[in-house]
């Protein structure tokens, strides 16, 4: 047996959701504004009717959707790209009244638009990266009231909740929510009349993620990359970032661990993990596994003997010369002008690696080095 949670206090309600963050306003908007906004967004907004893509076949996805925020906020979620629409009027008042209520502030909101009881929105978390490791959600519902349902993701021990949705309700999701439930609204066989959600968040500047702000800072793109990619370094990188066939390893500032994103195969986490003691861990934000710093050269190494090429994202500092310690140097590690180029040519007996293509991007206020290595011995 299932849980309802639904409480009608008008003030803000926690609800019992183990290693959840989950509040509630059933009564954040009255019957009379719901009635004439509800009508007012049915009209104005300018909603899309998406295709969602499984196993190659095509199917429309079951409820229309509009994305509205401050520029340079895009949102991709199920492979589908959104670029934000200029805030209205009506969404600016709404936001200000939600950021107002939660003392939080979001620069974009999804709409979605359940037109009837065949409407509905699957099991899913929001846990794409540009909304961050433990995004707030601000969800406000006008019209018919549906179901809303949390399953946990991963403690099987855990019960779904269902917690009905009314008219004019506020619900607020924060901290692990994401990371430990997933939610979705099933169809229903009852006859249901129209509704809207709109999910107010905080969209950041993240890799995988092309944005105005993700400049490029250098063009020192090989020929052979240049053909290859004919578009702006970012572009680029985004790219990369999503490509599924080499492995990448994206190393962030200090004491952030390394995040390897590596091909699926089911051994990814033995030959990682080789005989070390620490283990590598899922990050399912950046569906990448997380390891250790000073793992670095020996990811590489194992990268390349597996896949014979692998990129090496990291830190750039333009400024950093390149100097005999790097002509010298047999590792991979570099964060100065050369981007690795000139490792080990002091010493070409000793280098294990080519670099095949090398680009840089700055990426909000970091300037980012990524690398394409090749081992010498599959050259
Ligand atoms: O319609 C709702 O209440 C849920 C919407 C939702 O889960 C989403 O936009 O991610």
């Amino acid at each position: 047996m299932s849980l309802d949670l639904f409480q009608p206090e008008p003030s803000l309600d926690r609800l019992p959701l183990e290693g959840a963050d989950v509040q509630l306003i059933p009564n954040f908007l009255s019957s009379g504004e719901v009635e004439y906004i509800l009508q007012e967004l049915i009209e104005k907004t300018h909603w899309r009717a998406e295709e969602l893509v499984v196993w190659g076949k095509r199917y429309p996805q079951p409820r229309l959707v509009a994305w509205y925020g401050d520029s340079g906020r895009t949102y991709t979620y199920s492979g589908i790209a959104m670029q934000p629409l200029p805030w209205t009027h009506r969404l600016l008042e709404l936001r200000s009244r939600v950021e107002e209520a939660c003392a939080e502030s979001f620069n974009s909101v999804l709409l979605n638009y359940y037109r009837n009881e065949r409407d509905s929105i699957g099991m899913h978390s929001d846990d794409e990266p540009e909304l961050g490791p433990r995004p707030t959600i601000a969800s406000l519902s006008l019209g018919e009231q549906r179901v809303f349902t949390f399953k946990p993701r991963r403690n099987q021990t855990l019960r779904p909740v269902h917690l009905p949705l009314p008219s004019g309700s506020l619900l607020l999701m924060k901290g692990e929510t994401q990371q430990n439930w997933k939610h979705g609204i099933a169809k229903t066989t009852r006859p249901m009349g129209p509704r809207i959600n709109l999910t107010f968040r905080q969209i950041g500047l993240t890799l995988g993620q092309s944005s105005k702000d993700l400049r490029p800072l250098i063009s020192n793109v090989s020929p052979q990359a240049r053909s290859m990619h004919n578009e702006s370094s970012s572009d680029t990188l985004l790219k990369i970032w999503r490509q599924k066939e080499i492995p990448i390893i994206l190393r962030r500032a200090n004491p952030q661990p390394l995040l390897a994103k590596i091909p699926f195969a089911q051994n990814n986490f033995e030959w990682l993990r080789d005989d070390q003691r620490n283990k590598p861990e899922w990050n399912s934000q950046y569906k990448a596994w997380q390891i250790p710093q000073a793992w670095f050269e020996r990811t590489i190494r194992l990268c390349l003997r597996r896949y014979s090429k692998c990129y090496v994202i990291q830190l750039h500092r333009e400024q950093q010369v390149c100097a005999p310690a790097c002509w010298n140097a047999q590792g991979a590690d570099c964060e100065c002008s050369c981007m690795g180029e000139n490792h080990g040519t002091g010493h070409p007996g000793g280098r294990w690696y080519e670099i095949d293509e090398t680009l840089a991007v700055s990426w909000g206020v970091q300037k980012y080095a990524c690398r394409l290595f090749r081992s010498i011995s599959s050259a």
